[in-house]
């Protein structure tokens, strides 16, 4: 038995997200901002954005990209970096998106699995850009910024050559994107989502909210992770609303931006949250034109998004995803901010959904625990060269198993409760133990380690290292095991607590027993 969405299906057109997004023109919304740069006040109209998307596509094409190719974005929010985006589809490539706190050896990994040919980032980076692809075998050519940068070709230049833009030959079923995500176990893997996954997220998305033209869309929240890139970056090209951007988080310049352009619909993490809730500068803004706050990503407390609600007089709702989910599956409609804040709602259009007790196997009912599956047309096709993980992930009947334990009520309502995969997050964003396990097996003093997700005093979840000494290590510290991840790791990745154990927990095959450490910490 399977659980359908109370909505009813959409239709997803088989087109291309270029074509769907572009097609039409832009009607009165030509001249209209459509991405606002919110730090600087610069902006690009539907029109600018447009024509730039089309230039990117014959510079690029005339460096040979075309269909097949994977150009990698390490960037910012910037208005650019959405041009950027649209433009390596409309050269029908590939775009692979980077975080953009990740060190040179994490990029490595990410260019060289997704077979990216050409790097485009800002000077900022370059370093960490630069030290990437040369571990990953690119040439400093291939490397372009979006600024100005001695030795390398500029967006301006990518724009300057007058090529024409290439025919539209990319259709649904092609590759439109592979970010990055480690699933329910492992390392961070390419996920293979076509334009048809994200043209449907974008439709089923659409049913559940009232995002119009005159909408004005916070996007602080990074493009290259698909929560930007899918309800911010295309929900707002797909609804002609203006996207204001901001290439870093910083809690004032947010208050400001917020209050200086209007803007009247937040999309945030629950560590803003926190912030929106309790931090006293909220209160020297006027923060009236916020009429709507979505929180994804991560649980969000419901008493907490309660008082959000409440200091600042505005709808405050909760929605469920994963990357792998092209992301959101589940959230809550406009209207419906009534419904108990600990849920994510209801199943979008066109999403199946079963709960399935991991033990047993056996579906569940109506208040009963059980593992969430999701069925829909934005389930992603698979792990780009990973059979393996892609069979584990998703079944022979197109579920994908999330790793999260979910109930549901009888009206349909869904509340994320627990999560059985190995998956940590960190304010938001994925840390992979096995990553981190693997980084610390190459420390000589360190004979075994497990790491797992803890809580910390503010109830965030933080990555913990169990750490075993190589006989060798009686004088290895908590803070070198600590400093020894930070110099390597993106800072969201950070080992922030760190405990010595005589042996890690494991099954009779030598599998962690993640679930024994959970429950010595629960002990403690
Ligand atoms: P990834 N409650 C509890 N856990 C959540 C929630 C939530 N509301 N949302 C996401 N997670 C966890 O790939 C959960 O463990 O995608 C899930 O498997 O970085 C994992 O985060 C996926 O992490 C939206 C739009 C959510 C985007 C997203 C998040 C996509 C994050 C809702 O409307």
């Amino acid at each position: 038995m399977s659980m359908r969405s109370p909505y009813p299906d959409v239709e997803i057109p088989e087109v291309s997200l270029t074509e769907f997004l572009f097609a039409d023109g832009f009607g009165d919304r030509a001249d209209a901002p459509a991405f606002l740069d919110g730090t600087t006040g610069d902006q690009l109209t539907f029109t600018e954005f447009h024509g730039l998307v089309e230039k990117i596509a014959g510079g690029l094409a005339a460096r040979g990209i075309g269909k097949g190719d994977v150009v990698a974005l390490f960037a910012p929010n910037l208005p650019q970096w959405a041009a950027l985006f649209h433009g390596i589809l409309r050269a029908n490539a590939t775009v692979t998106s980077a975080n953009s706190m990740y060190t040179g050896g994490e990029l490595a990994h990410q260019l060289t699995d997704s077979g990216a040919t050409t790097l485009i980032t800002v000077s900022p980076f370059l370093d960490r850009a630069l030290a990437g692809a040369t571990e990953a075998g690119l040439s400093a050519d291939a490397v372009l910024t979006i600024d100005k940068a001695e030795g390398h070709d500029s967006l301006a230049d990518l724009v300057s050559s007058g090529a024409p833009a290439p025919e539209l030959t990319t259709t649904a079923d092609d590759t439109a994107v592979l970010p990055y995500s480690s699933g329910t176990t492992g390392l961070a893997k390419g996920v293979i989502l076509t334009h048809r996954n994200l043209v449907a997220n974008l439709l089923q998305v659409h049913v559940m909210g009232s995002v119009t033209d005159q909408t004005k869309i916070m996007a602080f929240l990074p493009f290259f992770h698909i929560y930007g890139m899918t309800v911010m970056m295309n929900q707002g090209l797909h609804t002609r609303a203006t996207v204001v951007t901001m290439p870093k988080f910083d809690l004032e310049q947010f208050l400001s931006i917020t209050q200086k352009y209007a803007v009247d619909r937040l999309y945030i993490a629950p560590p803003v949250a926190v912030a929106l809730a309790k931090h006293p500068i909220v209160d020297s803004y006027d923060l009236s034109c916020v009429k709507t706050i979505f929180s994804g990503a991560a649980p969000l407390d419901g008493e907490l998004g309660r008082a959000v609600a409440k200091r600042l007089n505005c709808t405050v709702l909760q929605g469920y995803g994963m990357t792998e989910l092209s992301p959101v599956s589940h959230c809550m409609p406009d209207d419906r901010g009534d419904l108990d804040l600990n849920s994510s709602g209801f199943a979008l259009p066109n999403i199946e959904c079963k709960l399935v007790d991991p033990e047993s196997g056996k579906e569940v009912g109506v208040g009963e625990r059980g593992e969430l599956w999701v069925k829909g047309p934005n389930v992603m096709v698979g792990y780009l060269n990973n059979s393996d993980a892609t069979d584990a992930t998703k079944d022979a009947d197109g579920y994908l198993h999330t790793g999260d334990i979910a109930v549901v009520d009888d009206e349909g309502v869904y509340s994320i409760v627990d999560r059985v995969k190995e998956l940590i997050k960190y304010k938001g964003y994925q840390v992979p133990p096995a990553e981190l396990e693997a980084l610390l097996l190459t420390h000589d003093k360190i004979a075994d380690t497990a790491v797992i997700g803890v809580k910390d005093a503010e109830g965030e979840e933080v990555p913990k290292a169990f750490v075993v000494k190589q006989a060798s290590g009686a004088d290895l510290t908590e803070d070198d095991v600590m400093a020894f991840v930070a110099e390597k790791v993106a800072p969201h990745k950070k080992v922030r607590v760190v405990e010595f154990i005589e042996q890690i927990p494991k099954s009779a095959s030598g599998k962690i027993l993640r679930k024994d450490l959970r429950a010595r910490e629960t002990e403690q």
